[in-house]
């Protein structure tokens, strides 16, 4: 099983750039620009990797992003990530990047975006990996950073697929965002939020209701409110779930209790991801792993999720075809 699973081609959804930041090139970009990281050593910075909840993550997550700066580190990092999803038969990928985090040290839009951009067309040329960029807002921000940001983006609108939400989730409601999210539909951006990693049920329902989500990413505790899974299952609404992730950041305590094969039962579009791997002990297929050992789900369920991946992706469909 574990070498099908190695040559099942994949498809990721749910991945921040910025999360595929290993120690040893976090160290080595520090050392280039002369910043100090937290910890003293690629050791120590791992060891730090044991998380209590998602804020504990984020905390070190935007510490270690501030080792990028120009163009080449954004080159590089997507360029790493893209070389692990070559090795793992990982076809297709959409991207997200946290703009704000840079922007507020002083760098430019455009040096995030044309470093990774670079690496994304080299991808496809020399792995044929095909990509698209999902930008995030970051919710622990107000609404006005945010409307910022998105009128910031529009010179490269159309080199953008999506808007997404992210960052700390509770006590930052959807709800914040309505206005943001009404103009990033104007535009015609597709959008996503994560909801329901931390975040209660409610929260989902906003994201479908108000900001008007083409796809939920994690999505795991809309369980605790029944109607809304019944929801979710009638308007076959795609779930980005991200198992390391959840265990890593203590959303499930083990991966035996974790929900994705009730989900995937209950008959909702389930996809799986690898969020930040750098962070979370691995990328898609490690994640597949830790799931078939905890888990056992079929060939059947996993070819389901790689189906679910490639409906749920935001390639137009007559390019959905290659994939299939
Ligand atoms: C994130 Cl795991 C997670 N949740 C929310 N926001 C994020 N940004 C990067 N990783
Ligand atoms: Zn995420």
């Amino acid at each position: 099983m574990h070498e099908w699973l190695a040559n099942l081609p994949k498809i990721e959804l749910h991945l921040h750039i910025e999360g595929t930041l290993e120690p040893e090139l976090a160290f080595e970009l520090a050392q280039r620009h002369q910043i100090a990281l937290p910890y003293p050593s690629v050791e120590a910075l791992r060891e730090a990797y044991n998380f209590a909840d998602l804020q504990s993550f984020l905390d070190l997550y935007y510490q270690c992003a501030e080792v990028l700066r120009d163009e080449d580190d954004f080159y590089r990092l997507t360029m790493a990530y893209l070389e692990r999803c070559h090795t793992q038969a990982v076809t297709h990928v959409e991207i997200f990047f946290d703009p704000q985090t840079h922007t507020a040290r002083g760098i430019p839009m455009s040096t995030v975006i044309e470093g990774i951009e670079r690496a994304l067309k080299e991808g496809e040329t020399r792995f044929g990996i095909s990509s698209q960029l999902i930008l995030c807002i970051l919710r622990h921000l107000d609404e006005e950073d945010a409307l910022a940001t998105l009128n910031a983006a529009l010179p490269y609108r159309d080199r953008i697929v999506g808007i997404g939400l992210d960052s700390g989730e509770q006590g930052n409601p959807p709800s914040k965002f309505t206005r943001a999210f009404d103009f990033a539909r104007a535009q015609g951006w597709k959008i996503v939020a994560h909801a329901g990693e931390e975040g209660p049920a409610d929260y989902i329902w906003q994201a479908l209701k108000l900001l008007k989500v083409d796809r939920i990413d994690h999505g795991v505790r809309c369980v605790e409110d029944p109607s809304l899974v019944a929801h979710l299952r009638d308007i076959n609404m795609p779930l980005t779930v991200c198992p390391l992730s959840n265990t890593r950041l203590r959303v499930f305590h083990s991966m035996a209790e974790h929900n994705l094969k009730t989900l995937l039962d209950q008959g909702l579009r389930v996809t799986l991801n690898s969020d930040d791997p750098a962070y979370f002990g691995g990328y898609m297929l490690e994640n597949m792993l830790a799931v078939q050992e905890a888990l056992n789900l079929t060939q059947a369920q996993w070819r389901q999720l790689t189906k679910n991946a490639i409906d749920a992706s935001f390639i137009d469909h007559a390019h959905q075809q290659r994939l299939h």
